[in-house]
This record gives structure tokens, C-alpha cells and sequence, in this order.
């Protein structure tokens, strides 16, 4: 079975992509298996090395939206893509919104080691 890790990986982590283009969430949210059953609404890639974003389980500790304390903000900037389905689309046709942005990410940890398993945001 997934563990929670391997979920944040497979839904928020892509390290390798340089160049977004405007394809770029409808061919990944259907390779990422968050369109199956219906369209994840909302999804952020984060292009930075695994090791930098485990990493931020280390700096600043922010509450998490749900009111849970175990949430984390980058102390740096990161290259993120934001995905967001657009108005009209309609499962199975997931069509979504591409945007390129560079913004400090809010991550929530867990386990030993501690490790990043959920996107919470960013700003
Ligand atoms: N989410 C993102 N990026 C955002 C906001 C939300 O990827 O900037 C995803 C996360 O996977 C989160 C889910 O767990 O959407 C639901 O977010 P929310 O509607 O509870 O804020």
C-alpha cells in the first residue's frame, strides 16, 4: 500500500520538469492518478529537489489550516505549478489551468523520520 510519503511524492513532488507548459496539469494530473473517480480540484507540483523539500519539515513551524500544529513553512522561495480545474470542466474530461509561480510552500510532517504528507498551501 501507498504510504502517506509516497502520496505527497506522487501528487505535489516533480523535481525534474524545467520548462511548464500551458499542457502541462492536464497531462500530469491524468499521470498522477488524481483523475480517476473525478478531478482533484486544486493540485500543486513542486519543482525543487526531494532532499529541499523535506527539508522545510526543519523550518519554520506555522499552524495548519485544520488547526493542527505540525505544519511548515519554506524559508525560501520555490518553483511551484498550480493546478486548478477549470470552470466547465466535467469528469472525465479533467481540464485544468496551468500556472508557473515562485512562492514559499506550507507543508504538513509526520513519522520518523519526518517527512512532508500533505500540501497545505503556499504565499
Ligand atoms: N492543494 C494543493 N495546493 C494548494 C491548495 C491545496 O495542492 O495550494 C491540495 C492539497 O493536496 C490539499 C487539497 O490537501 O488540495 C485540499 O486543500 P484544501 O481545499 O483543504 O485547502
Amino acid at each position: 500500500k501507498e504510504s502517506r510519503d509516497e502520496k505527497f511524492q506522487r501528487q505535489h513532488m516533480d523535481p525534474n520538469t524545467s520548462t511548464v507548459t500551458s499542457g502541462y496539469c492536464n497531462q500530469m494530473m491524468k499521470r498522477r492518478n488524481m483523475t480517476v473517480g473525478r478531478c482533484k480540484p486544486v493540485n500543486t507540483f513542486i519543482h525543487e529537489p526531494l532532499p529541499d523539500v523535506q527539508a522545510v519539515c526543519f523550518q519554520g513551524n506555522v499552524p495548519c489550516k485544520n488547526g493542527q500544529p505540525n505544519c511548515y513553512q519554506s524559508s525560501s522561495k520555490m518553483r511551484i505549478t498550480d493546478c486548478r480545474l477549470k470552470n466547465g470542466s466535467k469528469y472525465p474530461k479533467c481540464d485544468y489551468q496551468t500556472q508557473q509561480l515562485q512562492k514559499s510552500i506550507i507543508v504538513a510532517c509526520e513519522g520518523n523520520p519526518y517527512v512532508p504528507v500533505h500540501f497545505d498551501g503556499s504565499m
